[in-house]
């Protein structure tokens, strides 16, 4: 079954569901064009920086650069996105004028970027939220009041997985036909199995006590780790496979902060971890209970499978 089959089918008939089922359908566009671009960046000349710095003070990439403008204009274009808000731009871009009804939509374009020039994976990483008409204070709402979130993840094929609240599924792109077509349904994250995932160096940034849980949990474990340096590649083999995917807080002298984004990367995948029967921590709370306090800011993340977050939080607690 392709997309635009499963969204007619599954999504109730109310206005509000049609609204979304454009707006997720617009994504996937959106994705079908970067899944193009990655493809070919080596040969459209899309490696490298693109001579600039993003409000993070990171240096832009040009297939960072050119993923913006993409999903920038497809949301701005869509008649029920009313407000959006990205990881490489400064404010929201209100895009409301001459729309009725709708929503907000932040989006990292391309997560992952030092991944770009070594042929590695990288994402698009979407969350959509429903709006007062105040956009500014409606992106600060909860993870769990998400209308949708998901991803778009350019890897050895190009997969889309998200939630609108019923389910996490996962849609294959057939680069034969430009079609996302239904590859698993319901995904629900699996027990006793899967990787470890965080890069080895924060045990050495970390508060000493969350790090030795860190290194005690591999050992209780026995797992294996896997770290590709990318959010969304992590959580998607952390989604398929079970296992932990964290970046905790780092810094020194009892200063310690989170380094991934709140909006664009950590509510929705954090939610999209719970949504597939999972467990997901933002600054060492329950992803729904924590309130976004601004649009750039940065948290610490902690998810994995409910058994080894039970585990997670026994390590913690010794
Ligand atoms: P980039 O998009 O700048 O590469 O950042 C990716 C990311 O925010 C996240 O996707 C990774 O999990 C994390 O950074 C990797 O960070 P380290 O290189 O510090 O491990």
């Amino acid at each position: 079954m392709n997309l635009s089959h499963y969204l007619l089918k599954h999504l109730d008939g109310s206005e509000s569901q049609k609204e979304l089922s454009l707006i997720i359908a617009d994504i996937a566009s959106a994705g079908r064009e970067i899944s193009h671009n990655v493809q070919r960046s080596g040969l459209l000349d899309l490696h490298g920086a693109a001579g600039g710095e993003n409000v993070h003070a990171e240096e832009v990439q040009k297939l960072d650069e050119t993923s913006n403008e993409i999903v920038k204009e497809v949301l701005a274009d869509n008649e029920h996105i009313l407000a959006l808000a990205s990881e490489e731009e400064e404010s929201v871009v209100d895009c409301s004028e001459g729309k009725k009804t709708g929503f907000i939509a932040a989006f990292d374009p391309l997560d992952g970027s030092s991944n770009i020039d070594i042929n590695m994976p990288v994402g698009t990483i979407f969350s959509v939220l429903p709006t007062t008409g105040n956009f500014e204070q409606d992106f600060m709402q909860p993870a769990n009041h998400q209308v949708a979130a998901g991803y778009i993840l350019y890897g050895s094929s190009t997969v889309m997985v998200f939630s609108a609240g019923k389910g996490v599924h996962e849609f294959t792109l057939d680069p034969e036909t430009g079609e996302f077509v239904l590859t698993n349904e319901n995904i629900k994250m699996p027990e006793n199995s899967g990787y470890i995932s965080y890069n080895p160096y924060v045990l050495y940034q970390m508060a000493p006590g969350r790090a030795k849980a860190y290194e005690e949990l591999v050992k209780e474990t026995g797992r294996s780790m896997r770290y590709v340096g990318a959010m969304v590649a992590d959580v998607h083999r952390t989604l398929m496979k079970g296992g932990f995917f964290a970046y905790p807080a780092v810094g020194k002298d009892g200063k310690y902060k989170g380094k991934l984004r709140m909006q664009y990367e950590a509510k929705p995948l954090g939610w999209l971890a719970e949504q597939a029967g999972g467990k997901a921590l933002l600054d060492g709370k329950p992803v729904n209970d924590i309130l976004p306090e601004e649009l750039h800011q940065k948290v610490s993340v902690e998810l994995g499978d409910r058994g080894i977050m039970k585990l997670f939080g026994r390590l913690l607690a010794d």
